[in-house]
């Protein structure tokens, strides 16, 4: 189907450019901050936020991944739920703040499953939430703190995130199935 662009590579990094700043105006600092990213977009884009703080703040965060992925490994999951694959987090969260991200944002299951599987590590002081796209359609209370592009769609677009890191591109698409 018909594809267009919604982010090019300069609007990614002016959007995570902007997050890095919004991360350490909320929290005032990011003295006890962990980054921990959703494999496999989110851990690359978490380090990305990672080095622009570490460029702005001069403090560099721990980045941490889980991996999350529902019963069924098709796009077709919508109703199923998202359970933990693999964690790797740098050290015990307890008293920390946990900024999670991922690239896209669409029904909430996925980061459900991250919220559990974080509190199994520990007592964090706060866990934010920052995503590339909130795409909407969300199934459970959950909201981001931090947004590259809000991005209203109707339920069979499918957003495409392209970065560097992994498919040789930088950009970000919606196309219909
Ligand atoms: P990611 O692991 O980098 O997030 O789920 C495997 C990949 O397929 C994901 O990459 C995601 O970008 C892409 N994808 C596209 N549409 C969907 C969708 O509706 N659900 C999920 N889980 N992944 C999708
Ligand atoms: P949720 O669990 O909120 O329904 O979906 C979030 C997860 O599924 C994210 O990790 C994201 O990568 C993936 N996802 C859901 N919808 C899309 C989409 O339209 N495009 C992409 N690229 N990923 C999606
Ligand atoms: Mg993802």
């Amino acid at each position: 189907g018909e594809k267009s662009v919604l982010m090019d590579e300069a609007a990614i990094r002016r959007a995570l450019t902007r997050i890095a700043h919004e991360i350490i105006e909320k929290n005032k600092g990011v003295e006890d901050c962990i980054i921990v990213g959703i494999k496999t977009r989110g851990v690359y884009l978490a380090e990305r936020l990672a080095e622009r703080i570490e460029q702005i703040e001069s403090v560099k965060l721990a980045v941490g991944e889980l991996d999350i992925t529902f019963y069924r490994d098709d796009l077709s999951h919508k109703a199923e739920d998202a359970v933990l694959r693999g964690a790797q987090i740098p050290e015990d969260v307890t008293g920390k703040t946990i900024i999670l991200v991922d690239d896209v944002l669409f029904t909430g299951r996925t980061v459900r499953a991250a919220l559990d599987a974080l509190m199994d590590h520990g007592r964090p002081k706060m866990i934010q939430l920052a995503v590339l796209v909130d795409r909407g359609h969300r199934e459970l209370p959950i909201r981001p703190d931090y947004v590259g592009k809000n991005v209203p769609t109707s339920r069979s677009e499918i957003i495409s995130v392209l970065l560097e890191d992994v498919d040789g591109a930088e950009e970000v698409t919606i196309s219909q199935v």
